[in-house]
This record gives structure tokens, C-alpha cells and sequence, in this order.
């Protein structure tokens, strides 16, 4: 048994005591109350979920059971998963046990880049990843279990096979992706001796003679890993998997919803606001003009990408992660200096339009600037290095949806007549 599970089968029993008593000392105690607006609004604000992995805190972000964000950037992407998961970071041994349990898997068989390689060119590399996540599907040992028959208190056991199978073979499949879909040459091979942001990196074949572009990786991958599980992706993948459909089926669901332009898209979007700035200034403007042009694109209707947040009302601290990160190694980078200068100036922007809740920069600010300076230029598959993060997250929910015996989703809906019969004259 791996360490991860055996730790896992300890925590299981606590957990499960824990939510029974809170269910008999509180569970009819009222936690929200929904209004009409609410309900027809993406049910904003609503508290109506569970989630054991992290917290969104509109001033201090992102905090993973307990750690902010910000103290996590050093850590390696799949300590975070396993902070995820178990509420705690591991330890050296547990860390190398992990570590080798992903390097355990053998390479993705021929089929699954059969499949991939067979769709037209157009086909967006997120389609891609949903596609072939869904090809892995028939490694699921959940389904197999279940199908032979399967006690409820079980299911997490093989939820978590299912979930590090998926997690093991992400990089080397979304990799594959982006050789596929840019056309960039033969698939490379996953190398045993590296970690798991560090393979992603080399497999996606990108120069990296300083090991950078790896290093912004595991840190991409890090930021990324889990926003609360209110969002558009972790709410579809708790819906699928309540059904106790298997992980791929629901991190295949999920990543559908991520590849939306309200949700996943929208580091792209900011760096086609970066490039224009930089096209139509041939370089780096002045504040002044800085100021002016984002006066402009507010004047003519348009949003400033990277700027304001649902939830956040600071600067978000990934957004910081990755400030750092470039004033440290992009400094002289046209394209990052825009970054640094944008954020100079656009919350004073903002807060005199009045609108936006918070005037400062959210995740997607940045992160696109980097990409853009290592070599990964190709936009449209920003959201599928964002989904291979974000599935650390997505699987560890799943995981302890199963461990605590979550039911089936099933609110209620209402129609319009009954909310003029209700509430009418
Ligand atoms: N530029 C211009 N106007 C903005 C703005 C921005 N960056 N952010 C908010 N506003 C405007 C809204 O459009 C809204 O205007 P209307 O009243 O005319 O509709 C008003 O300010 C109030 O919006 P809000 O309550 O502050 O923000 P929402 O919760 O409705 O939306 C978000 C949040 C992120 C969609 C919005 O701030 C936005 O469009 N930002 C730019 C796009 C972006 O960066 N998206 C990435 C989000 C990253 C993430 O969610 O993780």
C-alpha cells in the first residue's frame, strides 16, 4: 500500500466521525438562504458546498488547507496535491514514496495518440484533453470495482487509484497535445528522473537551457492547483462524480467547463491585451500613455483582462507569485515590463471608473507574459496548462467526496410559474 493511501485510510474514520457528529449536533441548522436573484444570478454568494481542500478569502486568496498560496510557491506541484488531499505537506519519505508511485506508470499506449492525431487540425487542444482523458477512462478500476460490486465506505480506495493514475499520466498526455496540435515534432517520452512539473516541462520540448521555463512550470502548476469548489470546473466534477461516474469521466466534465471563456480562457484573452499594448506602442509605453490607453478600451465598452475578481478584493497573490517571478528572471522582457507597468497603473484606472469591485489584478494577468517570454506562444493551449493543475484540485475533491460518502446531487429547481404563484399578488 502506498503511503499516500495508508495515511488516507487513517484520516478516512476521523473525517467520517467528524461530519456525523456535526450532522447530529447541527444539521438543521440554516447556513444560507437563497433569493429569487440569487438563484436566477449563478447562485452568487450562496454557501451550499463542502470543500475540505482550500478557501477563497476575498483578501487573502487562495489558501490551501490552511497555507496561503503565497507560502507554497517553493513546493513542488505534487507536495500540493498531497497537502490537498491529506491537509498536510509530506515529508521527505512520503514526498520520494509519492514521487515514485507517479513515475511507476508505463507510457500512454499507442491508441490514445491514435485517437488525437486523427482530429482535424482546428480541434482545440482542450477538446484534446477532455478526449483523451476520456480514452484513459477504460483504465478506470472504480467502474471495474463497482461493476464486481463495491460497499459504499469503499469507494474512495479505488477512487484514489483511479485519481493518481490520471494524475501520473496528465503531464505525458497534455504534453502529446501540444506536440500534436503545434505540429512541433515527434512526442517525446516521459523521463523517469524528473519530477512531475519538471517532465511536463521537458515533454513539452521547449529549449529550457537554464531550466527556467521548468521552474515556471511547477510554479504555474502550483498556483493553479484549486480555487474552493463553488467554481464552473470543481462544481461539474463533484456533479459527475456524485453520479459515481469514475474520474475521468468527471475531470473530463470539469475540464469542459474550464475551457469556457468565462472561466479558463481568460489568461489568453490578457495577453492579446498585452500584445496590442506592445504593437501599438512598438515597445514599452509611458505610464501616461499606459493610462490613457486602458481610459480608451474602458470608453469603448471593453473589460481590462487580468483586472478584477468575483471573489478577491486585493491584488491576488498568485498574481504576486508571478510578479515576482518575472521581476526576478523577464525583467528586461518588453512584453513582462507592460505587466509590471499595467499594474502600476490600472487600479487607479479603475477605482476612479467605479465599477469594478476590485480594481486589482486576479491570476491571469501575468501568468501569459511568461509563457510568452519562455517560448510557449500558442494561446489556445494556455487553459490545458491550467487544466493539468487544476485536475490536482478536481481529483483530491473527488477523492474525499467518495472517502465521506457524498450522495448523489440533486437541488431542486422551480419554475417561473411557481415563482409567480409563490410570490405574486
Ligand atoms: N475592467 C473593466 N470593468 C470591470 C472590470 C475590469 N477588469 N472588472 C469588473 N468590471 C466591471 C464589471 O464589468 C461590472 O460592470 P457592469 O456593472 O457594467 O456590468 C462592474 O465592474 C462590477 O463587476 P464586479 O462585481 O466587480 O465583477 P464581477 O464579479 O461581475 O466579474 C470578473 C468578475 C473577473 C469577470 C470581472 O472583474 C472581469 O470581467 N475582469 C476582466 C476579465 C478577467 O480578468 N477575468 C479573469 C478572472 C479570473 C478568475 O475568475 O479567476
Amino acid at each position: 500500500m502506498s503511503k499516500i493511501k495508508e495515511k488516507l485510510s487513517h484520516k478516512i474514520p476521523q473525517l467520517r466521525e467528524e461530519i456525523q457528529e456535526l450532522l447530529k449536533n447541527y444539521g438543521d441548522k440554516v447556513v444560507s438562504e437563497v433569493t429569487f436573484q440569487q438563484m436566477f444570478g449563478g447562485m452568487r454568494g450562496v454557501k451550499s458546498l463542502l470543500c475540505e481542500t482550500s478557501i477563497v478569502d476575498p483578501d487573502k486568496g487562495l489558501i490551501v488547507r490552511g497555507h496561503p498560496i503565497i507560502e507554497l510557491v517553493d513546493r513542488l506541484p505534487e507536495e500540493v496535491f498531497y497537502l490537498l488531499l491529506l491537509g498536510e505537506l509530506p515529508g521527505k519519505a512520503e514526498l520520494e514514496d509519492f514521487q515514485k508511485t507517479l513515475k511507476s506508470y508505463d507510457p500512454l499506449e499507442d491508441y490514445v495518440w491514435k485517437v488525437l492525431k486523427a482530429l482535424p487540425k482546428d480541434t482545440h487542444p482542450m477538446a484534446m484533453l477532455s478526449i483523451g482523458i476520456l480514452a484513459l477512462e477504460r483504465k478506470s478500476i472504480f467502474r471495474k470495482k463497482y461493476d464486481e460490486g463495491m460497499h459504499k465506505p469503499d469507494y474512495w480506495d479505488p477512487m484514489l487509484e483511479d485519481s493518481i493514475t490520471l494524475l501520473a499520466h496528465l503531464p505525458e498526455l497534455a504534453a502529446g497535445i501540444y506536440r500534436i496540435h503545434t505540429g512541433k515534432g515527434d512526442l517525446i517520452k516521459p523521463d523517469k528522473n524528473l519530477d512531475w512539473g519538471g517532465n511536463y516541462a521537458y515533454m513539452l520540448g521547449l529549449p529550457d537551457p537554464k531550466g527556467r521555463f521548468a521552474d515556471l512550470m511547477r510554479l504555474y502548476l502550483v498556483l493553479h492547483c484549486d480555487h474552493e469548489s463553488g467554481n464552473v470546473s470543481a462544481m461539474t466534477t463533484h456533479v459527475v462524480g456524485s453520479a459515481l461516474s469514475d474520474a475521468y469521466y468527471s475531470v473530463s466534465g470539469g475540464l469542459n467547463g474550464l475551457a469556457g471563456p468565462l472561466h479558463g480562457l481568460a489568461n489568453q484573452e490578457s495577453l492579446a491585451f498585452l500584445r496590442e499594448i506592445h504593437d501599438k506602442f512598438k515597445g514599452v509605453p509611458s505610464d501616461e500613455q499606459l493610462k490613457q490607453f486602458c481610459l480608451d478600451t474602458l470608453k469603448s465598452g471593453k473589460v481590462i483582462p487580468g483586472y478584477g475578481h468575483a471573489v478577491l478584493r486585493q491584488t491576488d497573490p498568485r498574481f504576486t507569485a508571478f510578479h515576482n517571478f518575472g521581476l526576478k528572471h523577464c525583467g528586461h522582457d518588453e512584453i513582462f515590463r507592460i505587466v509590471d507597468r499595467l499594474f502600476a497603473v490600472v487600479p487607479g484606472v479603475l477605482i476612479g471608473q467605479g465599477k469594478a469591485k476590485s480594481p486589482y489584478p486576479n491570476v491571469d494577468a501575468g501568468s501569459g507574459a511568461l509563457l510568452w517570454h519562455y517560448g510557449l506562444k500558442e494561446f489556445d493551449y494556455y487553459t490545458v496548462l491550467f487544466g493539468v493543475s487544476r485536475a490536482m484540485g478536481l481529483l483530491s475533491q473527488l477523492v474525499i467526496s467518495r472517502a465521506i460518502g457524498a450522495p448523489i446531487f440533486r437541488p431542486k429547481s422551480v419554475s417561473l410559474d411557481w415563482v409567480k404563484k409563490t410570490f405574486g399578488a
